[in-house]
């Protein structure tokens, strides 16, 4: 028996691999590993970064900046970046080699123009929601696995949420590549213990959902 665990997907877009606006490093690896989870989970939700023209967080909407740079919001500090996910365009694509039949949802997010959404749960400004939380308990999930792309922004964002939320977590290390910008991945991981994210790998995961069939 599946039990009421969910997998979220997070951004497995052209923009995060080779060849994308913004690849993260090895970020194809992550392809097969997820593709291999996903039929072990009755609850697949992907996310997808889908972000208008001129959206705050690209580099290119504040004078003087360059990607990587910082400036600061009305919600806070935020990482600037290269143009990405751009609405309707290839690079905002879900990979096309993401088996994507077995999500029961496809989320999208970072559609307001002023405000960024790293986590599937709650956007930068960290008080709208996106409604994942609320759709998740009606599915009487309380046990949520998170990969995907980056580990150390919205994946790392995301797993905080899912534990704030009342989730149990756990991070699929390497089913998840990484930005790592200033220090940023060790930031996370760090971040995520401390929070009471559980870090586990996709062997480990596909161990403990054999037992549980059985
Ligand atoms: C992401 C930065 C900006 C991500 C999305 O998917 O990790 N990072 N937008
Ligand atoms: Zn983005």
């Amino acid at each position: 028996m599946k039990h009421d665990a969910a997998l979220l997907v997070i951004d497995v877009q052209n923009a995060f691999v080779q060849g994308g606006s913004m690849p993260v490093p090895n970020g194809l690896e992550v392809i097969p590993v997820i593709n291999r989870l996903m039929p072990l989970f009755s609850h697949v939700i992907l996310t997808q970064d889908w972000h208008p023209l001129g959206h705050h967080s690209f580099a290119s909407s504040h004078a003087n900046k360059q990607p990587f740079q910082t400036t600061q919001l009305f919600y806070g500090e935020q990482v600037l970046w290269p143009d990405h996910c751009v609405q309707g365009s290839a690079d905002a694509q879900l990979h096309a080699d993401l088996d994507t039949q077995a999500a029961t949802m496809i989320l999208k997010k970072g559609l307001d123009p002023a405000v960024d959404s790293y986590s599937a749960f709650v956007h930068a400004d960290r008080v709208s929601k996106t409604g994942l939380s609320g759709f998740l308990k009606e599915r009487k999930v309380s046990t949520v696995y998170v990969c995907g792309l980056a580990t150390d922004f919205c994946v790392a964002w995301t797993a905080l949420d899912a534990c704030e939320a009342g989730f149990t977590t756990y991070v699929i290390e390497d089913a998840c590549q990484a930005i790592d910008l200033n220090g940023s991945l060790d930031a996370a991981w760090q971040a995520m213990i401390a929070k009471g994210v559980h870090r586990t790998s996709a062997q480990a995961v596909r161990d403990a959902r054999a037992a549980n069939k059985a």
